[in-house]
């Protein structure tokens, strides 16, 4: 018996054994692909970084000089670069990666594996490279005529239009102005929208997603991300009511009863900016307290002969105050400040540029002397200071934790500069009296920037989302452009609008493909950056009412910079919440940042309001843009579900 049981053990033993050699072996082959997968990661690496830096030269020369020899060059080199992607995608895929132990090099191959646009066959890839540089040639080159003097017909976005919209409170001239610039700016790139959608839709599927939309959504790496973005927009919508309804009385003082109607939305072309995004242009005949002293930041910089170049220096100093990077060299030499005066064609709009080498970074920007420029500047040399900062990262990792980090890094500087504390140490601004007055002068003067832009960018995703996923078909892209901007926004177009129209493409980023859900992203959380920040400052202590976060003002502090450009070095190599719980210590998006900044001025507003009888948001607009026909077919249509999402 005894005998019986060690001959059992005995074999027991062996099969065991031979369990753990297969095991050990395979464990073995495991770690042997994962070495050589951490092999091919570096090799992928390095040809991801001369492709994307091949593909930003071209795409550099193509939109500082709108030629169709350069967008020719732009597009052969992108298509040459896709088919190089595409070959080395094919061995990526033969990683088992998923089984890797290695967290980081799991990261990277997982976002190796999504092939991006490259995955189109490449006649499709050539239909969408095509309707975007159509649609981008489009916006830059759009000019239309003075109204004053309607022989004059070079007028462009940057400055004139939007100098305009900045300046003139003459209600017909921005009605003109409003409706010529759509026409020359949006609706002729109607057809290319909709062939860019579809091969948008196709590059989606092949990277796994049902649309564009959620491959957009994807950016943000959380399951529930659109239930957030409305969960946002529900805490931040009672502020921006307010704001909102004491705008509108404002502007019936101005302009009369018959130009803004007392319960309805605010026509679109008063609000002092062509795409009511800000509304900065209306402060200096809206201000809460009219009588203290203004804080004309524009009329200083031209007065003290600040150039474009002494913009961005000082605000490069700023960021070196806080111990963070200057600009290269590189930089100061390749960089455009500066409208060119040869008559070449070039993409105005602000951008900041990584040519993925670790060395080249510039900036490309049609400057003027206006404090939009100069906080615009600040904005930009953020993008920069993101790039400076994670440039020793892989390529696949040189990216924002997620879009909407990168765009806040630069406000962030912003929302200090801003303040008159750090306005009056730059003599930029006057010593002045510190009172609750001034105090809501200031706060509503950034209002204006900051809440009212929330709907407004929160709108323009929420449409295309909807274009991508079906629920808006080229034949009510007007229709629901404006149901959505009324829903959220509570403005309604200058004049009436009809499917010949595409407004939509009067705005950069829809013309030039770039999302926008990020700057919404931004303006919350670069409030949760700003106060973390200013506690690292020692600027500000929650619940102290004599020392407001409005007013702090992080400049020359150290140890805000580092603990910033800690977070920045990581690039995306790490989820967004663990980039942000590492400055903020929250995990989450929170708009408790925004509310907590403007609390004095939403109970000086709700007071304001209440005094004057206000009506608190906005009925049906008046101005006709959707058919009874159109109105009838979104009774039950999947658009009309987002609608009444918003408004429940
Ligand atoms: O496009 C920009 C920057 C370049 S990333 C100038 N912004 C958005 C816009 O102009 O619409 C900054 C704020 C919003
Ligand atoms: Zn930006």
């Amino acid at each position: 018996m005894m005998l019986k049981i060690l001959g059992e053990l005995a074999l027991v033993g062996a099969i065991a054994s031979v369990f753990i050699v297969a095991a050990q072996g395979r464990a073995a082959e495991r770690a042997a692909e994962e070495a050589s997968g951490r092999d091919y990661m570096r090799s992928l690496d390095e040809m991801t970084s001369k492709a994307l830096n091949r593909k930003t030269i071209a795409s550099w020369n193509y939109e500082s000089n709108i030629t169709d020899y350069n967008e020719q060059i732009q597009t052969q080199v992108f298509l040459e670069v896709a088919e190089e992607q595409k070959e080395y995608w094919k061995e990526t895929m033969t990683y088992l990666w998923r089984e890797f132990e290695d967290e980081d090099l799991k990261r990277m191959f997982k976002k190796y594996s999504q092939l991006g646009t490259a995955a189109l066959p490449e006649d499709l890839n050539q239909r969408l490279i095509q309707a975007v540089n159509n649609m981008q040639a489009t916006y830059a080159k759009a000019t239309i005529c003075d109204y004053k003097d309607r022989s004059k017909c070079d007028l462009h976005v940057e400055p004139d239009v939007t100098n305009i919209f900045a300046e003139s409170q003459d209600a017909e001239e921005l009605k003109y102005t409003w409706v010529e610039w759509h026409k020359a700016a949006g609706a002729p790139s109607r057809g290319n929208f909709t062939e860019y959608v579809q091969m948008n839709n196709e590059a989606a599927k092949l990277n796994g997603y049902d649309t564009a939309a959620e491959w957009w959504l994807s950016e943000y790496e959380q399951e529930d991300s659109e239930e957030q973005f409305v969960a946002l927009w529900r805490q931040l919508r009672p502020l921006y009511r307010q704001i909102h309804a004491y705008v509108r009385r404002h502007l019936r003082l101005q302009y009369g009863d018959s130009v803004v109607p007392a319960r309805g939305p605010i026509p679109a072309h008063l609000l002092g900016n062509i795409w009511a995004q800000t509304w900065g242009g209306v402060e200096k005949f809206t201000r809460p307290y009219p009588d203290k002293p203004d804080v004309d930041v524009t009329a200083a910089l031209i007065s003290q002969n600040y150039t474009a170049l002494k913009m961005f220096k000082t605000a490069e100093e700023f960021f070196t105050s806080l111990n963070l990077s200057g600009m290269p060299d590189l930089f100061w030499e390749r960089s455009i400040i500066e409208k060119p005066t040869d008559g070449r064609d070039m993409v105005c709009h602000a951008s900041a540029w990584d040519f993925f080498d670790s060395e080249d970074f510039r900036i490309k920007q049609c400057t003027t002397i206006t404090k939009n420029f100069f906080l615009t500047t600040h904005h930009e040399m953020g993008h920069i200071q993101y790039y400076l900062q994670y440039k020793d990262q892989p390529v696949i990792y040189r990216a924002g934790a997620n879009p909407g980090f990168h765009e806040a890094v630069g406000d962030v500087m912003s929302l200090s500069v801003s303040t008159p504390k750090h306005l009056r140490v730059m003599g930029l601004l006057e010593d002045g009296p510190d009172d609750l007055e001034s105090n809501i002068n200031q706060l509503y003067k950034m209002g204006l920037d900051k809440i009212v832009f929330l709907p407004f960018a929160y709108a323009l995703d929420l449409f295309r989302y909807g274009v991508f996923r079906g629920a808006t078909p080229p034949p009510h892209y007007t229709c629901h452009w404006w149901q959505l901007r009324a829903a959220l926004q509570g403005v309604q177009p200058a004049d009436t609008r009809s499917e010949q129209d595409f407004d939509p493409a009067a705005k950069y980023h829809v013309a030039a493909d770039v999302e926008y859900m990020r700057y919404y992203i931004s303006y919350i959380i670069q409030f949760q950056f700003h106060r973390s920040l200013c506690q690292l400052a020692g600027e500000y202590s929650p619940g102290d009412a004599s020392n407001l976060l409005s007013n702090c003002d992080i400049y020359k502090s150290t140890a805000a910079g580092n603990a910033l450009g800690k977070m920045l070095q990581l690039g995306s190599s790490k989820p967004w919440p663990d980039a942000m719980e590492m400055l903020t210590g929250q995990r989450k998006m929170d708009a408790s940042g925004v509310l907590e900044y403007f609390q004095p001025l939403h109970d000086w507003l709700k007071a304001e309001n209440e005094r004057t009888g206000e009506y608190i948001g906005w009925e049906p607009s008046t101005v006709q843009f959707c058919t009874e026909e159109q109105l009838s077919l979104m009774e039950g249509s999947e658009f009309k579900k987002t609608l009444d999402k918003l408004n429940a």
